[in-house]
C-alpha cells in the first residue's frame, strides 16, 4: 500500500521515537479564527508554552498535499499569512491531501491526525458544536461525532459561546463523550469561567485524566474525551458582558444569511470587532492556559505508558 503522505518535524519524530510526550495542536485556529499578526505570534506562544511545560507540540496542517505533524517556523509564518487555506474537517482532509493542496485543520481533523500520529493529547481554544438555531439549520459542528469516534483527549475552554451549549453537551451525552470539567463544576462557556450549566464530570488533577484517557482504552471504547479547562479568572470576560455582543454578532449572521463553514469565523471575528480587540485577547489566553493543561495530561500519559 502507498505509504500515508504524513510529514513529521524533526523533533516530533525523536519525541515519538523516545515516547516522550507530544501535545498536537489545531491550524483552524490560526487561518479562521484569528487575525494576523496575531495568530502567529499565538501561535508560537502556544508553542513554547507545551515546550516550557515538558512536551513536544506537533502543529497539525496540509500543505501542499502532505499532512504535516509538527510544523517548522516558516511552515507556520506561511500558514498565518496565507488567505486561501481551505478549513479541513473530516468530509475534506482526503480531498485536500489527495489534490495536492494547502488547508488548516479544525477539531476534528487535528484528531485524526493525532490517531494517524499515535498523538493522545491535542489541546485548543473551544471546540465546535450545536449552533443556535440548530433545529432549523441543522448546523451542527464535525468535531462533536470526532470525539464519540477517534480515541484523543480534547482539551479546551469548552465549546464556543457562540454556540448553544445546552444542546451541545445533550448531544456529546448522546454520543457517550466524556465531558470532564477541571478544577470546578460547572461547564466553562470559552471567554467565560462560568457558562451556568453543570459539567457531567469533574476532575481536578492532570493524573486522573489520563488515567480515565488509558482506561477507556482498555475498554475498548472507540472516541475520546473533552477537558473542559476554564480561562483564567484575570483574563475571562463576564457572560453578562460577552452576552449581548454574541447576540448582536449572531443577529448580523442571520441578516446576512452566512451559512456553514463560514458562521464560525464570522462570529469570532465580529465578536473581536464588537469588543475592539478583548475576545482575542481571552482566547490568546485560554488557548495558552489549555496548552499547559495539555502537556500535563500529555506527560502523565507517557509516565505511564
Ligand atoms: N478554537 C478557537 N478558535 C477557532 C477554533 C477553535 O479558539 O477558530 C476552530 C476549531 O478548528 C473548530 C472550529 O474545529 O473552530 C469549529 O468550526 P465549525 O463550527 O465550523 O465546526
Ligand atoms: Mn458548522
Amino acid at each position: 500500500m502507498t505509504p500515508l503522505p504524513l510529514a513529521f518535524a524533526p523533533e516530533v519524530a525523536k519525541a515519538r521515537a523516545a515516547g516522550a510526550p507530544i501535545v498536537a495542536l489545531e491550524s483552524t485556529i490560526i487561518t479562521h479564527g484569528m487575525p494576523y499578526p496575531q495568530n502567529l505570534e499565538t501561535a508560537r506562544r502556544v508553542e513554547a508554552e507545551v515546550r516550557a511545560a515538558g512536551a513536544v507540540p506537533a502543529t497539525i496542517a496540509v500543505m501542499a498535499g502532505r499532512l504535516h505533524v509538527g510544523l517548522s517556523d516558516p511552515e507556520l509564518e506561511a500558514l498565518a499569512r496565507s488567505r486561501d487555506a481551505m478549513k479541513l474537517s473530516r468530509a475534506d482532509l482526503a480531498a485536500c491531501l489527495a489534490s495536492g493542496r494547502t488547508g488548516a485543520t479544525t477539531v476534528a481533523a487535528t484528531m485524526i491526525a493525532a490517531r494517524l500520529a499515535g498523538i493522545a493529547v491535542f489541546a485548543t481554544g473551544g471546540i465546535g458544536g450545536v449552533h443556535r438555531g440548530a433545529e432549523t439549520s441543522f448546523d451542527i459542528s464535525a468535531d462533536l461525532r470526532e470525539l464519540a469516534e477517534t480515541p484523543v483527549t480534547v482539551v479546551a475552554a469548552g465549546a464556543k459561546a457562540i454556540l448553544d451549549l445546552p444542546k451541545t453537551l445533550e448531544v456529546l451525552e448522546t454520543l457517550g463523550v466524556p465531558v470532564i470539567a477541571y478544577g470546578q463544576d460547572s461547564f466553562p462557556a470559552f471567554w467565560s469561567r462560568d457558562s451556568g450549566l453543570a459539567a457531567p464530570l469533574r476532575m481536578d488533577r492532570a493524573d486522573e485524566i489520563a488515567a480515565a484517557h488509558l482506561m477507556r482504552g482498555r475498554l475498548g471504547l472507540p472516541g475520546g474525551q473533552l477537558v473542559a479547562n476554564p480561562i483564567p479568572a484575570a483574563d475571562e470576560i463576564p457572560r453578562a458582558v460577552i452576552g449581548p455582543v454574541i447576540e448582536t454578532a449572531l443577529a448580523e449572521a442571520r441578516a446576512k444569511g452566512i451559512a456553514a463553514k463560514a458562521v464560525t469565523p464570522f462570529l469570532l471575528s465580529r465578536i473581536f470587532e464588537l469588543t475592539e480587540g478583548r475576545s482575542l485577547d481571552a482566547n490568546i489566553a485560554l488557548v495558552l492556559n489549555n496548552a499547559r493543561l495539555g502537556a500535563a495530561i500529555a506527560t502523565a500519559i507517557a509516565d505511564a505508558a
